[in-house]
């Protein structure tokens, strides 16, 4: 989906407030209400306000390209699912009061799908039917619903959430873990890019099922996980390791050394254990959030949908699973939650609203203006995505509700700087400020993408 490169404030819903909503518990929360990016319509369901919805865009777009580059190919399965499918893996009774279950005017009984492994081994079933059409994988992005018992901590745990979930489908359980540690990679190089450090967990298989199952923990003082880990495993540099998803052995020797360290949720710590791996001074326990649930459980659901291929001997094999989900609304929050300061959200690049937001001080001013007018065009026509503050307010409004929005550069340009030949460019981040020509400032903002 594109996302529109350039947009004036003036003509922008962006609804900031000023003062602190008080049901907002955490920072994250605090400050997606007060930058405008979201609007509570009932406990645990959003509206999408324009930046937020930016946002969650792209995520999603990062997520999309890491599961295209490992063959993973995308889906839209519907929100809506009969009983009936859920009935068939044993399912529908199991889930309890967190399925939203719906009746229609023909009193059939339908869900809000909370994930999708039977729907989608259903369809698998129905088209896949030789070991000559395995191994397939297949992902979609859509809207869930779970009746939380305590949705909170605005998208952190919502009630309706968007999620990524992936389905892999193979011959046997060898190569059902090739497919898993495909995932695997990807989720590295996925987080990595959102500017995460997402340490891999052995996590506990719930009400998914399988055996083997890793958790994605982004670790935040907010999180709602206790984790235990080896500090070392933090050093590793994730998004550099440079894996070929494509050469099983190397996959399986990197995902190795990875989960060689010690690294488990509240739910798989074993204390012994961790005192007997972990010298004292690379013992860590901290709070996580969860960004990301890959499981593999073989036959759980193809058993039950009789998702079977013929052999190349002429028999019949089940087809093995898994499944691979990532929180795509939950990461706003926990992106947040890593970066922002006490002025607001610290956007990291790729996944900001606007990589640039230029404030003009002087709307009216016609030399300010006009240069304003003019760096705005030619940030557009570098490529780069730019928000003009171009609205009729007093300076100081324009500085905080930058820095609450957080985007990773500002540009100032006032009549004062229109005279001198020179703007000021200023980074989110660091808060240094340095006063260039507008050549220059472009040639910065256009270049290091
Ligand atoms: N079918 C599997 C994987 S495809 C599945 O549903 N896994 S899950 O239950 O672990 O969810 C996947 C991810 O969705 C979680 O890691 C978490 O990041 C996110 N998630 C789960 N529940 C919520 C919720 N209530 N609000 C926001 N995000 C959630």
């Amino acid at each position: 989906m594109r996302l529109s490169p350039a947009v004036r404030l003036s003509e922008y819903f962006m609804p900031t407030l000023r003062e602190t909503p008080s049901e907002a518990e955490i920072v994250s929360h605090r400050l997606m209400l007060r930058a405008g990016m979201i609007r509570q319509e009932s406990a645990g369901i959003y509206s999408w306000l324009p930046t937020g919805y930016r946002v969650l865009r792209k995520i999603e777009q990062i997520v999309r390209d890491e599961m295209d580059r490992i063959g993973c190919h995308e889906v839209l399965m519907p929100t809506i699912q009969s009983a009936d499918l859920w009935r068939k893996s044993g399912r529908y009774e199991d889930y309890g009061k967190e399925m939203l279950r719906i009746t229609d005017r023909h009193e059939r009984e339908m869900l809000y799908g909370p994930t999708n492994e039977e729907m989608i081994t259903d369809i698998v079933a129905e088209h896949i039917k030789s070991y000559k059409d395995l191994p397939r994988m297949m992902y979609h992005i859509q809207w869930k619903f779970r009746d939380e018992v305590r949705p909170r901590f605005g998208v952190m745990r919502g009630r309706e959430f968007l999620m990524k979930d992936a389905y892999s489908f193979d011959i046997s359980q060898e190569a059902g873990r090739i497919s898993y540690n495909k995932q695997f990679v990807a989720y590295l190089r996925l987080y990595a890019r959102m500017g995460l450090k997402a340490i891999p967990m052995a996590a506990d298989t719930g009400p998914i099922g399988g055996d083997m199952s890793h958790e994605f923990i982004i670790l935040a003082e907010t999180g709602e996980s206790q984790v235990w880990c080896d500090t070392d495993l933090l050093k590793l540099d994730l998004l550099n390791m440079d894996i070929d998803h494509r050469n099983a052995d190397q996959m399986s020797e990197v995902i190795g050394k990875v989960t060689s360290f010690y690294a488990a949720t509240d739910e798989m710590h074993d204390e012994e254990k961790y005192q007997a791996e972990v010298p004292a001074d690379r013992q860590m326990t901290a709070r996580g959030i969860e960004v990301g649930h890959i499981f593999f459980f073989g036959d759980k659901y193809s058993e039950p949908m009789n998702a079977k291929v013929q052999t190349a001997d002429g028999g019949f094999a089940t087809v093995q699973s898994g499944s691979y989900g990532v929180g795509v609304s939950r990461l706003l929050g926990a992106i947040i939650e890593a970066c922002h300061d006490d002025n607001g959200i610290i956007w990291p690049e790729e996944v900001a609203p606007f990589r640039v937001g230029l404030i003009n001080l002087r709307v009216g001013d016609e030399a300010c203006d006009a240069a304003c007018e003019d760096f705005y065009a030619k940030l557009q026509a570098a490529g780069v995505d730019v928000m003009y503050d171009d609205r009729d307010t007093r300076a100081g409004v324009k500085f905080a509700d930058m820095d609450l929005i957080g985007l990773p550069w500002q540009v100032v340009i006032g009549p004062k700087g229109v005279a001198n030949g020179i703007v000021e460019l200023k980074s989110r981040k660091t808060g240094e400020k340095e006063e260039l020509s507008p050549e220059a400032a472009l040639a910065k903002l256009s270049g290091s993408k």
